[in-house]
């Protein structure tokens, strides 16, 4: 899928700038997300990988307002926080902004505008809970009542949290600041007549063959049934400023995917180049979770039909499933959660991201962290795959030659052929999103290294031994560059205890096929073992932290 002759421009899903980022997120978005971004680089592709805390809503505000501080200074707050956990984890964004800066704001009155002189705008009436003593119109959030389907007490009036449904009309409602019974008054709305581009949107949906299939069938349904008008307006202070209406602003999914392409372009503007000529001449991507479809795929297209493209629309939205943890829903409230922060300050990142990349499928299917899995996975494949052929290669060449690469003598031609394999079908796969899939296919390449060391016996064997260490240390250069997307901080560790130079992030993925880019009498660095194994005992002390699932 990946163009190398074009650019491409991935993002993320903006994470709300109230909390702390959970591995939920990184599994679904932000992990595949980098890893793709880190392959579209090796091949030689020029890729933006964009991110921005998501800063509007009534969530934030009565959040802050919680935490006795500024909506302003609560999101900045967050903002920092959360590109301090993301680059924890290795996630490679070239730009994270935030949905609340200058440039976002502009822009999206400027989208309004357009949209509205497109005709794709109306205003109408509608009646909004009001609290009195508040001073205040209570949108979504602000209004706490009974379900009126399934009689849960002390829910939103727009999610039932016990339900999962939308309560139309929430009963005993109450002013969620004060606890006041709120007043009914009328307020004058914007509405985006999203019900008039099904026709259109059907036609990019069924051409457009880089969407998953099965997302784009149940969208198209969606579409069937009959798309309603969205009301994009909230009585708040938080937002958006709606040009030219006192007291309003836009409702937060109306500002925060055109942030994506604000974003872009300061970025892009800001080191000298055209931001919406790379947006339109790159491909893009939109990397999701199942739970945002709606939005991208009908209300995110739907905006940029109606300001007749102008910005491109996406060529692709990599969508993918929940997160489970011991095969329950994660659940913050309830302590059933595992926080990025604490798990990479526990532990290598990188463990995290080869197990959670070992199970992420490329489809909508729920994945499962699951501790003994994950213990697994990093002992037996990591460590005792990777890890051990690494190490043995390494350690054997300072031990037996001094830390000096041997001249070999002839070299079996299976050898690069099963190298160039690995490559291209590891490539293939990585070029489609299949990144669990990918990273088996590497595998089993370092487990044909292994073998092929074992059975070479260099300690046994004086006479091919020279031969034997000089390919390995070539293969050990070959995996370092194959799994940097998903182990990018101990492949750079191996680079440099090749003392290749350089760094391996800057390396091609067809170079990885060379067999004798380590050249004989070349000099290591001092090796050292790359990873540590995981005890059963901090398996334990992490099951034993968790709540209730
Ligand atoms: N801030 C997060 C979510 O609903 C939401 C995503 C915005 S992406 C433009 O998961
Ligand atoms: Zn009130």
């Amino acid at each position: 899928m990946p163009d190398s002759s074009k650019s491409a421009v991935v993002t993320s899903a903006l994470p709300y700038a109230n909390g702390e980022i959970h591995l939920g997120h990184i599994a679904s978005t932000y992990l595949p997300a980098d890893i793709f971004t880190r392959f579209s680089r090796l091949s030689g592709i020029k890729a933006y990988h964009i991110c921005a805390t998501d800063d509007f809503g009534t969530p934030i505000l009565i959040m802050a307002e919680k935490d006795k501080k500024s909506p302003e200074e609560y999101v900045a707050l967050w903002n920092r926080r959360d590109h301090e956990d993301f680059s924890s984890l290795g996630i490679s964004f070239d730009f994270f902004y935030k949905t609340s800066s200058k440039e976002n704001v502009e822009f999206v009155q400027y989208v309004f505008k357009k949209l509205r002189e497109n005709g794709h705008i109306y205003d109408q009436n509608v009646i909004q809970f009001y609290c009195t003593f508040d001073d205040k119109f209570l949108p979504d959030r602000y209004v706490i009542g009974k379900c009126p389907y399934c009689g849960a007490e002390n829910q939103y009036s727009d999610l039932c949290e016990k339900c999962g449904r939308v309560p139309d009309q929430i009963l005993e409602p109450k002013c969620a600041i004060c606890g006041r019974p709120p007043v009914k008054k009328e307020s004058r709305h914007h509405f985006f007549r999203l019900s008039s581009f099904g026709q259109r949107l059907k036609e990019w949906l069924s051409t457009n063959q880089n969407l998953q299939p099965e997302v784009r069938n149940y969208v198209i349904n969606w579409i069937n049934e009959g798309l309603q008008d969205w009301d994009i307006t909230r009585d708040l202070s938080w937002g958006v400023p709606i040009p030219e209406t006192k007291g309003k602003v836009f409702y937060g999914w109306f500002d925060n995917h055109l942030c994506y392409i604000s974003s872009l372009v300061k970025f892009v503007s800001d080191n000298g180049g055209n931001g919406k000529k790379v947006w339109n001449e790159s491909d893009v991507y939109h990397f999701i979770g199942k739970d945002i479809v709606y939005h991208h795929y009908l209300f995110l297209p739907a905006m940029r039909l109606g300001i007749d493209s102008e910005y491109k629309l996406p060529d692709c939205i990599p969508t993918r499933g929940h997160l489970m943890l011991q095969n329950q829903k994660i659940s913050k409230s309830r302590n059933w959660y595992i926080g990025l922060r604490d798990f990479t300050s526990a532990f290598n990142p990188d463990y995290l991201r080869f197990y959670i990349a070992s199970v992420v499928t490329y489809s909508q299917d729920d994945l499962n962290f699951d501790f003994d899995a994950f213990y697994a996975r990093i002992n037996n494949e990591l460590i005792a795959n990777v890890g051990n052929f690494v190490n043995r290669a390494l350690s054997f060449t300072q031990k037996s030659f001094g830390g000096r690469v041997p001249e070999p003598a002839g070299i079996d031609d299976s050898l690069g052929k099963e190298l160039a394999a690995a490559v291209d079908e590891a490539g293939a796969l990585l070029s489609c999103n299949e990144i669990d899939k990918a990273l088996k296919r590497i595998l089993k390449y370092s487990s044909y290294m292994n073998q092929y060391f074992q059975a070479s016996a260099p300690w046994a064997n004086n006479d091919t031994a020279n031969t034997t260490l000089y390919v390995s240390l070539n293969a050990v250069r070959s995996l370092a560059i194959l799994l940097e997307p998903y182990v990018p901080f101990s492949c750079e560790k191996i680079w440099s205890q090749l003392k290749l130079g350089g760094s391996v992030h800057e390396q091609t993925w067809e170079s990885a096929k060379e067999i004798s880019a380590v050249a004989p009498g070349h000099e290591l660095d001092r090796v050292e073992p790359i990873f540590r194994k995981i005890e059963a005992k901090e398996i334990e002390q992490w099951k034993n932290k968790l709540g209730k699932p």
